[in-house]
């Protein structure tokens, strides 16, 4: 008999905790089939958020370390600069990422910090009951915006790539989406190039990767597909932002 599927190496066997429809599981999964073909994972070190992904060191099978909300960066870099030898990601929500760690992300992209992030925007604080997010959209509700997000009074959703694409030191910058299968296969298409991006030494990577929470944006799994790519992708378009060839 031929195996035509299994579950990556790269993935522990420990039963994911996510909601139904939730799609961190395809995101986990597309790291680890990546970690798998690149055949890193014995030199790999996660870092972990705070976030629903919190439990990721329990599901990824490499080494795995936790940071503090937002820290996920800073953690990232003292371990790579520590260990060069390493492939180093870190795996972060947009509340971790975008909002208590504005800076830490920031700087570390500015810095070229030889590090890959999988930045997983699902446009709200999913963990913590559904506040409202530095990306969540105009209009969108969220436990702390029940009429709505507002600019005059929350500013505008933030475009994370577009913006540390613009610094020199980032190597590689992409978002994608895991909507669909078609989708789901060009997001692991641009994670391989982030890790490999760092194999080569190239400097920052990046890959955003747009996300659902059924849970809090109130809609069945197949809606949240379906509000994702209505609602998420006009606003967050997907693409190559930054990529190794134009900083060679
Ligand atoms: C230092 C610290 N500050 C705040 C919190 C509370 N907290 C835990 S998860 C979370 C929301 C994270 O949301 P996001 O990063 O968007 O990830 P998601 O749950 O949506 O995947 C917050 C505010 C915490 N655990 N630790
Ligand atoms: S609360 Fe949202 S982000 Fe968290 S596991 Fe559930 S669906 Fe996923």
């Amino acid at each position: 008999m031929i195996k035509v599927a299994g579950r990556p190496e790269s993935l522990t066997d420990k039963q994911m905790h996510y909601c139904p429809g939730c799609t961190h599981g395809i995101i986990h999964r597309l790291v680890a089939e990546v970690m798998d073909e690149l055949g890193i994972r014995e030199k790999t070190i996660g870092v972990a958020p705070v976030g629903c992904s919190v439990l990721a060191y329990e599901y990824f099978n490499c080494d795995m370390h936790e940071a503090a909300h937002g820290r996920a960066p800073a953690v990232a870099t003292g371990i790579k600069r520590v260990l060069p030898d390493k492939v180093v990601f870190t795996y972060q929500g947009d509340g971790d990422l975008a909002s208590i760690g504005t800076a830490e992300i920031v700087h570390a992209a500015n810095r070229g910090e030889k590090i890959t992030t999988i930045f997983v925007n699902n446009a709200i604080y999913g963990m913590t009951g559904g506040q409202m997010a530095p990306t969540t959209l105009l209009g969108q509700k969220a436990t702390t915006a029940p009429y709505g997000r507002d600019a005059e009074k929350a500013g505008y959703p933030i475009r994370v790539s577009e913006m540390l694409s613009t610094l020199t030191g980032v190597a590689y910058i992409a978002r994608v989406s895991v909507h669909n299968p078609q989708h789901i296969r060009k997001a692991k298409k641009a994670i391989k190039k982030a890790f490999e991006t760092q194999l080569e030494g190239k400097g920052f990577s990046l890959v955003e990767v747009l996300s659902t929470c059924p849970t809090n944006w109130g809609l069945t799994p197949i809606e949240a597909l379906k509000w994702l790519e209505e609602n998420m992708i006009p606003y967050y378009p997907l693409g190559e932002f930054k990529t190794p060839e134009e900083v060679e």
